[in-house]
């Protein structure tokens, strides 16, 4: 079994600042679960445009406030602690932060680690 400390993650390599969010990598590809789990500070005031093609993502949100607007139907899903979303469908979106959020999120396949999105909110496929 292992244990994890957020306290150990915070100023290593696996915390990554995009200057909208910084992400706390909690568990990644080389930990062998099939997926990765990250600790993840949405900061108040941004917009962030994302879109997953290679992964799902599940989003749970335990602190804070925003929205999240999906761009094939333009709907505005408001988003507080205690919500979490699921881009099931690979979804393109716009994710707001009205206050700091601090969000769970869960990506299949996992992420390897120094991921960040690139020009179309996209992380790379995988190919280790
Ligand atoms: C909620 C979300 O997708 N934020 C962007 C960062 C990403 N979740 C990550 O790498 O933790």
């Amino acid at each position: 079994m292992k244990v994890v400390d957020l306290n150990d993650i915070v100023g290593t390599d696996q915390e990554v600042d995009n200057g909208n969010w910084v992400s706390r990598r909690l568990l990644l590809k080389k930990d062998g679960m099939g997926y990765s789990v990250h600790d993840t500070i949405i900061r108040a005031g941004t917009e962030t445009h994302i879109w997953y093609q290679n992964h799902l993502e599940a989003v749970y949100c335990i602190e804070g406030e925003g929205e999240v607007e999906t761009l094939a139907d333009n709907k505005v899903h408001p988003i507080k602690a205690d919500m979490l979303y699921s881009l099931d469908q690979h979804d393109e979106h716009l994710l707001r932060a009205k206050t700091d959020m601090r969000m769970v999120c869960v990506f299949n396949p996992p992420i390897s680690g120094r991921e960040v999105h690139d020009e179309n909110g996209v992380y790379p496929v995988d190919v280790d």
